[in-house]
């Protein structure tokens, strides 16, 4: 579809400068701003950006984070497993970590996107390695996507080296803040996997051993600038997540939405919350019980908005298949097995064109 060059970014404001001057620096393409502006029918509806609905399932996990008693885990277990056939998404309230662990990594995260371009792209990324700093990434082949990120790998050690790179006199306090929020997601992460499970009524330690610290969970900080045009472009376009699981901090701008029967719904920000979402791998596992359900980021033209997105992966040498007491005659398995890693490059080259790379390790029929 050709770009409309009827709705153009104006290029005198803050942003739309800083993303100018991203875009004409020389270690990176020559873009023009229109390359924000997405074709017309593919753009956010603008009637819907600034509304925010609390219509995603809220579960609070306190009673199965304590696990002394079987027959309340078991309750929470079912609720988690409710919202993630029917939404894929769900909020968790009351999980047990301290609200000063989030408001510590985003500021460490803020005094990052605040940093001068040439020092952020000290930690930039390339093209064969994804994790570091990136802005405007590109999305469905050309578009670009009003967004700048910090990718790491949540391991303590590379966590270190960022921020090493980027300003060594600072990177104790940011590595840090960093490192504590991700090993606590990891942590999270194989608790709510294991309620996911249980909710399914499978072994619920039947994927344990697939996790580990040093496996290849990744943790991606999102900061969108205030955007001019907010109703031609995205924040982040729609698409699915590939891992297992997805645990989303949000800011209190708000602008995450997420597709539910072809409408998009805005999720309220909320304190102490995390968003969660299931990803490819655990709509595979789960043999399509589970939705790995499209979202995307919207932006606005007045606030910065942030979010830290913790992706829960297996290690690189995981085989993913429909767990076999899911399958049945009449319910066979729906796709075929893969290796995390060969999914992780197929789902990282094709992403960016088609929605739903899952497909293609369809069985056919
Ligand atoms: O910023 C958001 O609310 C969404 C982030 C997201 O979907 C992602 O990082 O994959």
């Amino acid at each position: 579809m050709p770009i409309t060059t009827r709705s153009t970014m104006p290029s005198s404001t803050p942003a739309a400068e800083f993303f100018a001057a991203y875009l004409q620096d020389s270690v990176t393409q020559k873009l023009d701003l229109n390359a924000f502006v997405w074709p017309e029918g593919l753009r956010p509806e603008t009637s819907s950006g600034g509304q925010f609905s609390n219509d995603v399932p809220e579960i609070d996990i306190s009673a199965a984070m304590l696990a002394k008693n079987e027959g309340v885990r078991a309750a929470v277990a079912a609720k988690i497993s409710k919202a993630a056939k029917e939404w894929g998404f769900f909020r968790i309230v009351n999980h047990g970590l301290p609200p000063d662990m989030m408001s510590r990594a985003e500021r460490q995260a803020h005094k990052f996107f605040a940093l001068q371009l040439d020092q952020k792209m000290r930690a930039a990324g390339s093209s064969s390695n994804p994790f570091g700093y990136a802005a405007a990434g590109p999305s469905r082949a050309i578009m670009r996507s009003w967004h700048e990120t910090l990718y790491m790998l949540c391991n303590h050690a590379r966590i270190d080296n960022l921020a090493n790179k980027v300003w060594p006199v600072l990177a104790f306090h940011c590595s840090m803040a960093l490192s504590d929020y991700t090993t606590a997601m990891n942590k999270l992460g194989l608790q709510l996997l294991e309620l996911l499970l249980q909710g399914l009524g499978v072994d619920r330690n039947k994927l344990t051993r697939h996790y580990s610290v040093e496996g290849s969970s990744s943790a991606r900080i999102n900061f969108y600038p205030p955007c001019p045009k907010p109703d031609v472009t995205f924040g982040l376009p729609p698409h699915t997540d590939s891992g297992t699981l997805t645990i989303l901090h949000q800011d209190a701008v708000g602008g995450l939405q997420v597709c539910r029967n072809g409408k998009w719904i805005g999720v309220q920000p909320k304190p102490n919350s995390f968003i969660v979402n299931i990803g490819d791998c655990l709509q595979v596992w789960s043999n399509n019980i589970y939705k790995s359900v499209e979202h995307r980021a919207l932006v606005n033209s007045s606030r910065a908005r942030m979010s830290l997105a913790f992706f829960y992966n297996p290690t690189d040498d995981t085989i993913v298949a429909p767990i076999k007491e899911l399958t049945s005659a009449k319910t066979p398995a729906v796709y075929k097995p893969f290796s995390w890693a060969e999914y992780r490059l197929y789902a990282g080259t094709h992403k960016s064109k088609v929605l739903n790379a899952i497909d293609h390790f369809k069985v056919r029929q």
